[in-house]
C-alpha cells in the first residue's frame, strides 16, 4: 500500500495541510513527510517495507520527523546505533578526521588503521584485524579465510571445505550468505546458491558435533540469533561448540555483529557464555553509528593466512572509519556502556516480562535486548509497531508478530520505563 495507491499524488502534497490516517495506515502528518514518502516510493527499490515516519533529526535515544515530532528509537538501526545519534565523541573524532584525510585504499598505509587494529585487537584479546566495511563483507571474508585455511593449514582437500551453520541464522544479504540462510524469503529467485555449507538446528551441539567431518573447516554461528527473533541458545550450548571445534580442530567463528559491542551488557556476547571463538565477526555499533565499519578479528596463525593480493576492498580500512573506529573501541574499553546495558536490560526484561499474559505470550533476550512474542490472535508484530509509532516510539517486527527491542545504550530509565508502559497500552487498545 503506498500514498500513490490511496490516490495521494505529489500536487496534493503542496495543498493538503494534512494526510491523516488510512484504514489503519497513518500516513505522514505533513505536506514534507508525505513528499518525502512520495519520493521514496518512486525512485527507490521497494526492497524494505518502512513504518510512515520520516526522520531527520537524532541526538542520543530520540530521533525527530520532519514535523518535529519526537520517537523513542527502540530499534537503533539494528544495533548499529548503540552510542545513540550523535554521540558527540564520536562525531568529534569523524569531524577531526574529515578535515585529515578520509579514503587513500590500502594501497597505501594511513595513520589510522594501525592504532584502530591494535586496540581492537586488544579489546577483544586477539591480535590481528581484517578490516572491512559491512557486516556482510565481514561474513564473506571470514568464509574466505576459513576455507584458505582449512586448505593450507589443516589439510582439507581442495575445493572440499564445508562450514557449518545453524537453521534460521542471518548473516547478511549476499548470494552466498543467503546460499545458507534457511528463511526462503531471503533466497527466492537468488540462486543458483554457493555450495560448501551444512545446516544443523541452532542450540543443539550433538548435531552440530554429528555434522563435523574431515572437510569441516568452520562453524560460524551468532551468539544469539538476531533476525531468527533474539533466539538464545541453551545454557551450555556455546560451551559445548568451543569444544567439540577445539576437539576436531574445526574454526569456531562467532557472528558478533548483531550481538557484540556492549549491546548484551558485556563487550562481546560470547563473555556471557564464557567462551573464545577462533574469529569474531564485528560489524554495525563498530562505526559508532556513523560510518560502515565491520572486521573479523582472530589471532596471526588464522587471518595470517592471507597473502598480499588475495583479498581487499577499496574502503576496508579507510582513515575515517579506522578514526571513528578507535573511539568506539576507546568508548567499550570504559565499560560504561556495558555496565548501562546489564543494568538497564535487567529493568527492560523485568518491565516485559510483566506484560506476559496482557498480549505478550514470550520475551528472550540478553542485556538491552530483548525479542517480545505478541499473542498473534491480538494483532501482527507490524501491527503493534505502527500503534507505537503513533505513541512515539519505534521498534521493528521480526518474523511473525515478534517485535524486538534495541535502543541505544544511553537511553535513560525513564525512558525506557515509559516505552514500556506505551508498549503495555497498546496491547490494552488491541485488548480492548
Ligand atoms: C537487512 C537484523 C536482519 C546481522 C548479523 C551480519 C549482518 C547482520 C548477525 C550483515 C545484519 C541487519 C541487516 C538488515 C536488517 C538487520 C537484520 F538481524 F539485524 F535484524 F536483516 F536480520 N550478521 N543485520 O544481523 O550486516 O551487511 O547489514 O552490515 O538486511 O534488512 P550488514
Amino acid at each position: 500500500m503506498t500514498p500513490k495507491d490511496v490516490g495521494f499524488d505529489e500536487s496534493r502534497a503542496a495543498a493538503a495541510p494534512s494526510v491523516s490516517g488510512f484504514g489503519g495506515h497513518l500516513w505522514a502528518e505533513t505536506d514534507a513527510a508525505a513528499a518525502a514518502i512520495h519520493r521514496e516510493e518512486h525512485h527507490v527499490a521497494h526492497n524494505y517495507h518502512p513504518l510512515p515516519v520520516v526522520v531527520a533529526s537524532g541526538e542520543g535515544a530520540w530521533v525527530t520527523d520532519v514535523a518535529g515530532r519526537r520517537y523513542l528509537d527502540c530499534l537503533a538501526a539494528y544495533s548499529a546505533v548503540n552510542f545513540g545519534h550523535g554521540h558527540p565523541g564520536l562525531v568529534q573524532a569523524a569531524r577531526d578526521q574529515l578535515d585529515r584525510i578520509t579514503l587513500t585504499s590500502r594501497a597505501f598505509h594511513n595513520d589510522r588503521l594501525g592504532p584502530f587494529a591494535e586496540a581492537l585487537a586488544a579489546l577483544v584479546g586477539k591480535d590481528m584485524v581484517l578490516p572491512m566495511n559491512t557486516g556482510a563483507e565481514a561474513v564473506e571474508s571470514a568464509v574466505k579465510v576459513a576455507r584458505a585455511w582449512g586448505y593450507r593449514v589443516k589439510g582439507v582437500a581442495a575445493g572440499q571445505a564445508k562450514i557449518i551453520v545453524a537453521e534460521g541464522n542471518f548473516h547478511g544479504r549476499t548470494t552466498t550468505i543467503i546460499s545458507f540462510s534457511t528463511d526462503e524469503q531471503a533466497r527466492a529467485d537468488f540462486g543458483p546458491f554457493t555450495p560448501g555449507f551444512v545446516t544443523v538446528p541452532y542450540g543443539d551441539a550433538a548435531a552440530l558435533e554429528a555434522a563435523i567431518d574431515e572437510n569441516t573447516v568452520a562453524v560460524l554461528i551468532e551468539p544469539i540469533q538476531g533476525e531468527a527473533g533474539v533466539v538464545v541458545p541453551p545454557e551450555g550450548y556455546l560451551q559445548a561448540v568451543r569444544e567439540a571445534t577445539s576437539r576436531a580442530n574445526v574454526l569456531f567463528i562467532a557472528d558478533e555483529i548483531q550481538t557484540g559491542l556492549g549491546r548484551t551488557g558485556t563487550t562481546l556476547a560470547c563473555e556471557l557464555s564464557g567462551v573464545v571463538p577462533d574469529l569474531y565477526l564485528l560489524g554495525k555499533a563498530l562505526g559508532g553509528g556513523i560510518v560502515p565499519l565491520s572486521a573479523v578479528v582472530g589471532n596471526r596463525d588464522i587471518l595470517g593466512v592471507l597473502r598480499p593480493g588475495e583479498h581487499g576492498s577499496t574502503f576496508g580500512g579507510n582513515p575515517l572509519a579506522s578514526a571513528v573506529g578507535l573511539a568506539v573501541v576507546e568508548l567499550l574499553a570504559t565499560g560504561e556502556m556495558q555496565r548501562r546495558a546489564s543494568e538497564l536490560g535487567d529493568r527492560l526484561h523485568a518491565g516485559l516480562r510483566g506484560l506476559m499474559g496482557r498480549g505478550v505470550t514470550g520475551v528472550r533476550g540478553a542485556g538491552l535486548w530483548a525479542g517480545v512474542d505478541i499473542d498473534p490472535a491480538l494483532a501482527t508484530g507490524r501491527e503493534v509497531c505502527e500503534r507505537l509509532m503513533e505513541r512515539g516510539v519505534l521498534a521493528k517486527d521480526t518474523h511473525g508478530s515478534t517485535i524486538r527491542f534495541a535502543p541505544p545504550l544511553v537511553v535513560s530509565p525513564e525512558d525506557l520505563d515509559w516505552a514500556v508502559e506505551q508498549l503495555a497500552a497498546v496491547l490494552d487498545d488491541l485488548r480492548g
